[in-house]
């Protein structure tokens, strides 16, 4: 039995959260990091190299949460250090118009051709309340369509059955939530075409757009069906809805060009974030250009942001996006994925456990379950019991995995063959700690 926080090995971590907690909600400043579905306290961490971090006790750690999924290139990489640097030297932020921020909008244009025109913001959050105002903006409708189980940052209209912290956490709904705006936010199944048929069919005239993660990443890692986001692109389209992919968490991860350039659907508007900042404060919104016409000072739809575009996040990004564009990465991250999720699945075989993976680029996930997971009823059935085991299991093995089964972890270009190895055999290890 794997102790949770066993004798000095967390020491200092512990000595941490506990005064942390004296000036900070729960120690954190985001829910997830507290460890609640996991137990035990959160580890400190004081530097990250390459697929690295060490915690405060001195504990070394193959890194798979990489911040949430931003650091793509590895922590600390030399080049995205030096541009960091190299522009910090020059300014960390203007409030006016630099050559960067085009330089990084004509770089994600790019990468995401549905993007006609593209809005930085500071956090993935911001970019989903901003499209989202959009396209109630372009539709002249009020209601939105989310996904149980689906997370799109905090703003009020998604905290309704989200997935990441929220369901985490197992909040119902966040209170401080007016009931006549959640009134506004309809939820239904993941992966379920008929229920979104049917819904459009009683409130399509007043539905202003959907919002989905086309490969769900907040409730662990779900994939869409075959076919189900061509019809939720039909359906959006018959009833003039505009489709936003939140692609926050997908974008630059599942395949370079997001899961829209994976499946081959195009939505009406995407919002990126994590990956386009390298590991500073970013967020992004973009699309068709006769929607994206409408945000001020062009149009008359509002939004803005002290440090919108601010030219480090930008320098960090593009570096970042230089980076994970050069030959041959994304068929490295797809060996090494499937290296790791097959080595999972055989120790989870020979210990007769059930165990579900998922993996498409750099992102993967598991459940312990005995059925494909397929949507957030089916990811809440899985074994969190035995996921917080495996996860202390790995955790004195030194891996750092993500302290929730209801999210997904990453790889970086750092994640050499030598750390996968590494990281197998502590799988191996933590396995026959599992009964
Ligand atoms: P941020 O506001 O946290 O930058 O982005 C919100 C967001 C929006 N859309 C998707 C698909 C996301 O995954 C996220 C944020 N992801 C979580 C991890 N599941 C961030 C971690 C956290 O909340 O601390």
């Amino acid at each position: 039995m794997v102790e949770e926080s066993n004798g000095t090995r967390y020491k200092r971590s512990r000595a941490a959260f506990m005064q942390a907690k004296a000036s900070i909600p729960g120690g954190v400043n985001s829910p997830v990091r507290a460890f609640r579905a996991v137990g035990g306290d959160p580890v400190y961490f004081s530097r990250g190299e390459g697929p690295y971090v060490w915690d405060i006790d001195g504990n070394r750690y193959v890194d798979y949460m990489l911040s949430w999924g931003p650091l793509i290139a590895g922590h600390a990489h030399p080049r995205v250090v030096a541009a960091v640097q190299e522009q910090a030297a020059k300014g960390t932020s203007f409030g006016a118009p630099t050559l960067i921020e085009t330089e990084l909008a004509e770089a994600i244009k790019a990468i995401f051709p549905s993007m006609d025109l593209v809005r930085m913001v500071n956090s993935g959050t911001e970019a989903t309340m901003s499209a989202l105002r959009l396209a109630r903006a372009y539709t002249g409708r009020s209601k939105i369509v989310k996904f149980e189980g689906c997370y799109h940052g905090h703003a009020d209209s998604f905290l309704i059955r989200a997935g990441s912290g929220v369901a985490t956490l197992s909040l119902p709904d966040s209170p401080g939530v007016p009931g006549d705006l959640a009134a506004l936010t309809l939820t239904i199944p993941y992966n379920d075409v008929d229920a979104l048929r049917l819904l459009f069919q009683e409130h399509g005239e007043d539905i202003a757009g959907v919002i989905v993660e086309a490969v769900a990443g907040n409730m662990g890692m779900v994939v869409p069906d075959h076919g189900y986001l061509q019809a939720v692109r039909e359906i959006t389209s018959a009833y003039d809805a505009v489709l936003i992919f939140d692609e926050v968490m997908t974008g630059f991860r599942v395949h370079l060009g997001g899961a829209q350039a994976l499946f081959g659907i195009t939505p009406d508007l995407t919002t990126l974030g994590k990956v386009i900042g390298g590991g500073l404060p970013v967020g992004a919104y973009g699309g068709r250009k006769e929607i994206m016409e409408l945000v001020a000072p062009l149009g008359p739809v509002y939004q803005a942001g002290t440090l919108s575009g601010n030219p480090l996040a930008m320098a960090a990004g593009l570096e970042t996006l230089r980076l994970i564009q050069e030959e041959g990465v994304y068929e490295g991250f797809t060996k090494k994925g499937q290296a790791l999720t097959s080595a999972f699945q055989s120790f989870a075989k020979k210990r007769g456990i059930p165990v579900q993976t998922t993996q498409l680029g750099s992102m993967f996930g598991a459940f312990f379950a005995s059925v494909p997971v397929r949507d957030y009823e089916t990811a809440k059935k899985a074994d969190a019991e035995r996921y917080r085991k495996y996860f202390h299991a790995m955790l004195e093995a030194g891996v750092y995995l993500a302290p929730s089964q209801l999210e997904s972890s990453f790889l970086s270009l750092a994640h050499d063959d030598e750390v996968i190895a590494f990281t197998i055999q502590a799988m191996e290890k933590a396995f026959q700690q599992l009964n």
